[in-house]
């Protein structure tokens, strides 16, 4: 095996986002970009000499290539020893298992997560740490600063390695260990849930669908549901991994997994209904004929996670992202337990998690997961809704609606404006960030403006500063408008608006949220014009 030492140069716009480096696919795949990434991750993170890796993707288009990569440069700089899932396949949840299960030095994950994947569509990379979380922003500083100064990379010139089958493999010195990527994954949930609770329920004639949208938790949900639980054979739909994720977005929201909710929305709905992303980190959640929105779902699951084995001790407390609802922070006064609000992005979790002052966790973008791992976890998510299920006897509508009744609604919406003009985005931010301090007391569209502010969060356990994190407007009467950029998109700039309503009278908890949320809906537009300013007559995106 020889060692090649490539010369090269700083590409721009290598700058991790909300979750890794996302970029369209043939960015990743011309000459030196993923090289020079990987290089600098390498390098920004003290080299790999010596170190064990996890790898592994969500199986989109160019995943098995860039695997290849990875491997010949991990092999190159020295690292020890390599944890690979077959066909270089592994759950972000999975891997971040992995890496605390083998006490391993972190790991890559190859994914877009819920962006389309494709030749024409959306590549990632991103680097979990030690503790199995997502690189914390000190962490992606370093290596966004190693890609300002690369000037060579090392990667072995070697064949590829079969990756067809679990077994073991070398390249020079480096350990290679193939693994199924399913097995520990699915010890796990046995752990954490009462799998005899489950197998009881589904032979009692409960029915679920659970729609993997092509992507890669098509064979951790058919190992655990169909075949640990007992589900039907074809709960499962779209359970095979596709590189193109069968040419949708695997986002589980009611736009892209519109076929699952129309099925839940229908007369023969089955008792349950979920979706997970690309990576099987985010998780969807319905019942018969009710959507349940991710920050509900959360409240919930923090009401009743004790009747799931894992939980039954209780919760330390609980977090969730600024634009996420406060219907948790309820569920977190009545229980007497502390409740952080972070910034958007699961990395801000990790040291709560670590410091043992969060159990779960969750953001209104269908991300919710505990300290079993350092990432949020769709199917993780599923199954403590279905242990719920069991325990409780109830149906989701009647578990939603009791949840209401004792602590109020919150009302809840995100509207994307997606690939809008990066300037008029940037520069609508930047307007309404000059306006803050006059804001308060303003009417606009028909509401009074109480408060307007930039969030930032204070770190209470590593004390790091993160500024400039959304715009959060209150208004007279209870409601909230956030505004704020994705850092996940790969075209333009997506914008990312945040309504939010309480509502505690028991006779008005049934409404449209869109319906009960137009006031909101309409004091945010005027305060903003982020119709006007893009030139669209409405989001792209609801959820
Ligand atoms: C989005 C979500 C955020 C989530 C992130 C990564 O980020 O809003 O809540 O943590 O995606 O999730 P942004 O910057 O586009 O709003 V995933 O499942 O795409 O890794
Ligand atoms: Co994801």
């Amino acid at each position: 095996m020889e060692i090649l030492e490539i010369e090269t140069r700083p590409i721009e716009g290598q700058k991790p986002g909300t979750s890794g480096l996302r970029k369209k696919t043939h960015v990743f795949m011309s000459p030196h970009y993923l090289e020079n990434y990987v290089q600098s991750i390498f390098d920004g993170i003290g080299g790999v000499g010596g170190k064990v890796l996890v790898l592994g993707g969500d199986g989109r288009y160019f995943n098995a290539q860039a695997a290849q990569v990875i491997l010949r440069m991990a092999a190159a700089n020295g690292a020890a020893k390599v944890i690979v899932g077959v066909g270089a396949l592994m759950s972000t949840p999975a891997a971040s298992h992995l890496i605390r299960k083998r006490g391993t030095d972190g790991g890559l994950i190859l994914s877009a997560s819920h962006n389309p994947g494709g030749p024409e569509e959306d590549f990632g990379l991103k680097y979990n740490m030690p503790n199995g979380g997502p690189a914390t922003e000190g962490v992606s500083d370093r290596i966004h600063a190693a890609t300002q100064t690369l000037t060579r990379y090392k990667i072995a010139e070697t064949a590829d390695v079969d990756l067809s089958a679990p077994g073991q493999a070398r390249l020079g010195r480096m350990e290679i260990e193939i693994v199924d990527p399913v097995e520990d994954y699915a010890a796990l949930m046995e752990e954490l849930f009462d799998f005899d609770a489950l197998e009881a329920l589904f032979k009692g004639g409960f029915s679920m669908v659970f729609d993997a949208m092509h992507a890669v938790t098509g064979p951790y949900a058919k190992a655990i549901l169909e075949g640990r639980l007992g589900a039907a054979p074809g709960t499962v739909i779209n359970a095979e991994p596709k590189p193109d994720f069968g040419g949708g977005h695997p986002d589980p929201n009611p736009i892209w997994a519109k076929p699952l909710v129309d099925r839940m929305m229908s007369e023969d709905a089955p008792d349950f209904g979920a979706a997970s992303d690309g990576d099987g980190d985010r998780n969807m959640i319905l019942g018969k004929g009710i959507y349940i929105t991710p920050s509900d779902s959360l409240a919930v699951l923090a009401a009743n996670a004790h009747l799931a084995p894992a939980y039954e001790g209780g919760l330390k407390g609980v977090a969730r992202s600024m634009p996420t609802s406060a219907a948790v922070d309820r569920v977190a006064e009545a229980m007497g337990i502390s409740c952080y609000e972070t910034p958007t992005g699961w990395k801000f979790f990790g040291n709560l998690l670590d410091a043992g002052r969060a159990t779960l966790c969750g953001e209104e973008s269908a991300g919710t997961g505990s300290d079993h791992v350092r990432e949020k976890d769709g199917l993780w998510a599923v199954l403590l809704w279905l242990n719920i299920l069991a325990a409780s006897g109830k149906s989701v509508a009647e578990l939603m609606e009791a949840h209401w009744q004792r602590y109020g609604r919150n009302y809840y919406s995100r509207h994307d404006y997606e690939d809008v003009d990066a300037g008029v985005a940037g520069e609508m931010v930047e307007e309404l960030r000059e306006q803050l301090g006059t804001l308060p007391g303003q009417k606009v569209g028909g509401l009074t403006v109480e408060s307007a502010e930039e969030f930032a969060y204070d770190d209470p356990v590593d004390g790091s500063r993160s500024e400039r994190q959304g715009l959060i407007f209150g208004f007279e009467g209870g409601g909230r408008a956030v505004i704020r950029l994705s850092g996940t998109g790969t075209v333009g700039a997506t914008i990312r608006l945040y309504l939010e309503r309480l509502e505690t009278d028991p006779a008005k908890l049934g409404d449209d949220p869109q319906e009960a949320l137009a006031p909101v809906i309409a004091a945010a537009e005027a305060l903003a014009g982020i119709k006007a300013r893009s030139g669209r007559d409405g989001p792209n995106v609801i959820t």
